[in-house]
């Protein structure tokens, strides 16, 4: 399809959805064989095997929460989405929560909070939460909203609902901005998509809240740009490997350490790879090569299959695939209603 079109819009809400159930299966595993994950994979390809459903986890809940409060209110409203968090968890507290923002959701659920940015701030010691669960929740924004100054800010204040340190919330402006260059068709341009990306972080951790969150956790002055800068040196080798991108850009539960990660994925697998089967598309291998890397599978998977399902639209997600997962064709419904949502304000409707 071509730019912000509904095939992009349903791959995208689609394949976070499938990216989270099926990196359930590997989430914290230190290593994941390559042939562990294409036994995983084929079986979700083979109807008769009867696996059943794969459950969504808390990545995708919150994102539900998300979607259902944009189209809800035509657009952001903090104390719609908090309450959305805190009634989401309580009704299904164990879709694999991170343990501190267990406590933040609990404390939105109380009638006499005020403000509802106060939970996530009291965070680690007033320091707010560094996790990637502002940015694993981040694409329905770039959904909503055609505006990239509007996808900035509200994926930055929908993650400070809970995560409250720059290191949190900027993933998730990251991983927004991301979703949106791909629904635009950025990715027929690799280097360029990287170097968009890059120039908008440069601006984004441009100020005095992300320079102080850097000193005190002895990160670069600019976190995300350094890590982007190490996205689109692995880009330009020919051979990387596993355990190099590991190193260099890491795969655990920290947005500055899963974000750039899924990014990655996305641009790696643009083009077939040796350790990938030769007659699976791109979305297949992003999500296959997520998984291989280990760690923060679900979450990774699901960053990066949002940001390749925009690209590659939803032709390019196996049927079954879609069958097998929980909440997937929610997405897809739910994918068509923000279309409207996005055309509508693009239209200034
Ligand atoms: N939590 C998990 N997986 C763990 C295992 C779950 C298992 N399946 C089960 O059911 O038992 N996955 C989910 O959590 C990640 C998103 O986490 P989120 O929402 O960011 O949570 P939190 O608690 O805010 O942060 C996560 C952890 O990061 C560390 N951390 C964050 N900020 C910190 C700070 N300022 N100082 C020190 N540590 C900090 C803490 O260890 C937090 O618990 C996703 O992977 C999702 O899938
Ligand atoms: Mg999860
Ligand atoms: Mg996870």
């Amino acid at each position: 399809g071509g730019p912000a079109s509904l095939s992009r819009f349903r791959g995208a809400l689609v394949a976070a959805v499938l990216g989270d159930c099926v990196g359930g299966e590997f989430e914290g595993a230190e290593e994941v064989p390559m042939e562990s994950v294409l036994q995983h994979l084929s079986s979700l390809y083979d109807e008769t095997k009867g696996n059943g459903i794969l459950e969504y986890s808390d990545d995708t809940a919150m994102a539900r929460c998300v979607v259902q409060s944009l189209l809800t209110r035509a657009g952001f409203d903090e104390q719609d989405m908090a309450r959305r968090f805190a009634k989401e968890y309580s009704a299904s507290p164990g879709r694999g929560y991170g343990s501190g923002v267990i406590q933040v959701l609990k404390k939105l659920s109380s009638p006499q909070l005020s403000d509802v940015y106060q939970p996530a701030r009291d965070q680690f010691n007033g320091r707010g939460s560094f996790g990637n669960g502002g940015a694993m929740r981040a694409a329905p924004f770039a959904l909503a909203f055609p505006d990239p100054v509007d996808v900035k800010r509200f994926a930055r204040l929908g993650a400070m609902l809970t995560h409250s340190c720059s290191l949190g919330y900027n993933g998730a402006v990251l991983q927004a901005l991301a979703v949106h260059l791909s629904l635009q068709g950025a990715l027929d341009l690799p280097q360029q998509f990287i170097s968009r990306l890059i120039t908008e972080m440069e601006e984004v951790e441009g100020n005095e809240a992300t320079r102080n969150d850097a000193r005190i956790l002895k990160e670069a002055e600019k976190p995300f740009c350094e890590r982007l800068h190490r996205v689109r040196d692995l880009m330009d080798r020919s051979k990387v490997s596993i355990e190099e991108v590991i190193s260099e850009l890491g795969n655990g539960i920290a947005a500055l350490h899963s974000v750039p990660t899924a990014i990655f994925c996305v641009l790696h697998c643009l083009q077939p790879r040796e350790c990938l089967p030769e007659n699976y598309g791109g979305l297949e291998r992003t999500i296959a090569y997520s998984l291989a890397l280990g760690g923060d599978t679900d979450t990774i998977a699901c960053m990066a299959g949002a940001i390749a399902g925009a690209h590659y639209g939803i032709e390019a997600i196996p049927q079954s695939w879609i069958k097998c997962c929980e909440g997937a064709e929610d997405a897809d419904m739910n994918a068509e209603r923000l279309h409207m949502l996005y055309h509508q304000s693009s239209q200034g409707g």
